[in-house]
């Protein structure tokens, strides 16, 4: 595709004000109270993600980026020629290029992304590095049933890649759903690529989502921010701090925004009463063992056909087939 054919097939299924409304209320309600962290990814915090991602602390996607180097060959024997890639929540598009220059004469790509900014930057870019390859964007919550474009060169193949182990930030059951959609899609003979951060000393972890120059306290609270502007909340942004603790026995990463004084904040008309310290989940960025993800997978129906690791910092890459 050339900039202005990929920008001209954009399929815009951007959540709208009343969604995320929706959305915000519904968490706000629970117990204890939650915001789902796919809101992160304005423009603004799409760039604040890409920022954290070249923080010294944050180990995942350099060393994601650097097994996919490494391996990349080997993966394209492994899915063959001729695929349409279907990426989840491809943001910048960094590791996609990568892969997209490994394999043999892909057909298509298909980026879904929530953050509209995000998508479109990126779609300019590949499609000036790869003009072959039939661009076919999507601006979309990708937890959301989505008919896929089709290309229009048959395809041998569909290849979902879903890196940076966002897999990680969907709660056991979330995740089972996402999984088991991502197999309907992937059809018969499709795979999944899938980056999965890896369980390790939990001090590396922590550090990860907690740099020292408090980017990811920033890209946290940058959610208040978007919600105030977006769906017209009046959220405090000093009345709130980033917390990111790792627990042990659960595998994951819990990013909370912690409330500085008792304080009410108003949300579509209604009023939400906050303890002094009372802490919102934001965000859970789970790590995996062997067997936990080997378990989750078989769940949805899905193995693992070929692996690949990173080691200090640690990291995987799993392609999966059903
Ligand atoms: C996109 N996702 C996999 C990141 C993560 O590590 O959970 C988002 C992030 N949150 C804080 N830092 C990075």
């Amino acid at each position: 595709s050339t900039v202005s054919d990929a920008l001209d097939a954009l399929t815009d299924l951007q959540p709208d004000r009343a969604r995320i409304t929706a959305d915000i209320l519904h968490g706000l309600s629970q117990r204890p109270r939650q915001l789902p962290s796919k809101y992160f990814y304005d423009a603004r915090g799409s760039q604040l993600f890409e920022q954290i991602t070249r923080q010294p602390e944050y180990y995942p996607t350099r060393t994601e980026l650097q097994l996919l180097q490494q391996v990349s060959a080997e993966i394209a024997r492994a899915v063959g020629p001729h695929l349409h890639v279907v990426e989840l929540g491809s943001g910048s598009g960094r590791k996609t290029e990568l892969l997209l220059h490994a394999l043999a004469d892909p057909v298509a790509y298909t980026p879904i992304e929530i953050s509209r900014a995000a998508l479109l930057d990126s779609v300019a870019r590949l499609a000036e590095a790869l003009p072959e390859i039939e661009m076919l964007p999507v601006c979309a919550d990708f937890t959301r049933p989505v008919t896929l474009p089709e290309p229009q060169r048959e395809p041998a193949r569909r290849l979902l890649f879903f890196p940076g182990s966002t897999l990680g930030n969907f709660a056991h059951d979330d995740a089972v759903a996402l999984l088991d959609a991502m197999r309907q899609t992937m059809g018969p003979t499709g795979l999944a690529l899938i980056g999965i951060d890896l369980h390790q000393d939990p001090a590396l972890i922590e550090a990860a989502y907690n740099d020292a120059a408090g980017v990811t306290a920033a890209f946290t609270l940058n959610l208040l921010r978007r919600l105030n502007r977006e769906i017209g909340s009046d959220f405090d942004l000093d009345g709130f701090e980033h917390r990111a603790r790792y627990s042990v026995p659960r595998l994951r990463i819990e990013t909370e925004l912690v409330s500085r004084c008792a304080q009410r904040v108003h949300v579509a008309g209604r009023a939400f009463d906050f303890a002094d310290g009372e802490a919102m989940t934001v965000e859970y960025s789970h790590k995996y063992t062997d067997a936990a993800f080997g378990a989750l997978i078989a769940e949805a129906g899905l193995r693992v056909r070929m692996q690949w690791n990173a080691d200090a910092p640690a990291f995987g890459l799993r392609l999966l087939e059903r």
